[in-house]
């Protein structure tokens, strides 16, 4: 099998759910840091113009968002199981409440309390996090503080009958993406460390969370990942599901884009359609051809 390449960067709170993914399987993957911010050439020639972190490719093979990697990563890898005791749908399920009821005062406080941030990284992230106004960011601390904490008190009332981890005894997806917002608040917003001085529970389960590591790393030259993918062939998909509501067909023009923030469209050929992933064909003379994989929820398709 190719190797894995993950196309990150160190504090992208994002990228450190898949990086915690290949501590629990223990896996060995190649690491390529990619700009905080855009322009992301090397990045955008893989993923056709989307621009979020983390990307995975594997061959030819891109898979974006991390609901997605996470799926791919267990298929390709099943032990031990990310979804515990047959967990699947729950903690799937879960990822929508932390990538946004949770994540976003987690992003509004990582901006807002960190003022000196460099103008470049500011100016990016103003239109990329279309659900802040940067302009109230200070006078919207407090209240971003009283959004964030209700689901860290969740967090910790789960914890708190003793178990190791939020589904029992294993560590899973469930806890991946409760410890995202924890880690990236940790790292980047000062006044939280007093606010969880009581969350005990909490705290044990968050070092049982770092022990997992990120399994075995090396890293790799962007360049270099561009010609692993040119030298691969894309994967065969399983064609275009002919009762999806859509009603598309395999080699129809479409776009595929976020349909959240950091809405960049991309367009070309249809090979791949079912219920949980969309899957797009593109060439180019600095890859060959490209399979490009992106979830259905949260993402839009239309015809071109
Ligand atoms: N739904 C996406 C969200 C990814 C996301 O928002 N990542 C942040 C970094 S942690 C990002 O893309 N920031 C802007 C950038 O890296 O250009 C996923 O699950 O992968």
């Amino acid at each position: 099998m190719s190797e894995l390449i993950l196309h990150h960067f160190d504090p992208s709170p994002f990228a450190e759910k898949i990086r915690l993914i290949f501590g629990l399987k223990k896996l060995e993957w190649r690491s390529v840091d990619i700009p905080m911010i855009m322009p992301k050439p090397l990045l955008t020639a893989l993923t056709g113009g989307y621009r979020k972190t983390p990307v995975l490719q594997v061959g030819a093979d891109v898979y974006c968002d991390t609901s997605l990697i996470a799926l791919e990563l267990n298929k390709r890898f099943p032990k031990p199981d990310l979804f515990t005791d047959g967990n699947q749908g729950l903690a799937l399920a879960l990822s929508y409440w932390s990538n946004t009821v949770f994540f976003n005062p987690g992003a509004g406080l990582s901006m807002g309390t960190n003022a000196d941030l460099p103008e470049p990284i500011l100016k990016d992230r103003s239109e990329f996090f279309n659900f802040m106004d940067f302009g109230l960011l200070q006078e919207e601390i407090p209240h971003l503080f009283t959004q964030l904490l209700p689901h860290i008190d969740l967090v910790e009332k789960q914890l708190s009958d003793g178990r190791a981890f939020l589904m029992g005894s294993s560590a899973g997806w469930a806890d991946i993406n409760a410890y995202f917002v924890i880690w990236m608040l940790r790292a980047n917003v000062a006044p939280i460390q007093e606010m969880l001085t009581n969350c005990h529970s909490m705290d044990a389960w968050e070092k049982r969370m770092q022990d997992i590591g990120h399994g075995k790393r090396s890293e790799l030259d962007a360049g270099n990942a561009l010609r692993i993918a040119k030298a691969s062939c894309p994967s065969d998909t399983e064609g275009v599901d002919s009762a999806d509501p859509l009603g598309l067909n395999e080699g129809d023009k479409i776009i595929v884009e976020p349909d959240d923030y950091g809405k960049v469209p991309v367009s070309s050929e249809l090979i791949g359609l079912n219920r949980q992933t969309v899957s797009i064909r593109r060439n180019s003379a600095e890859t060959g051809d490209l399979n490009i994989h992106f979830p259905r929820a949260g993402f839009r398709i239309t015809r071109c």
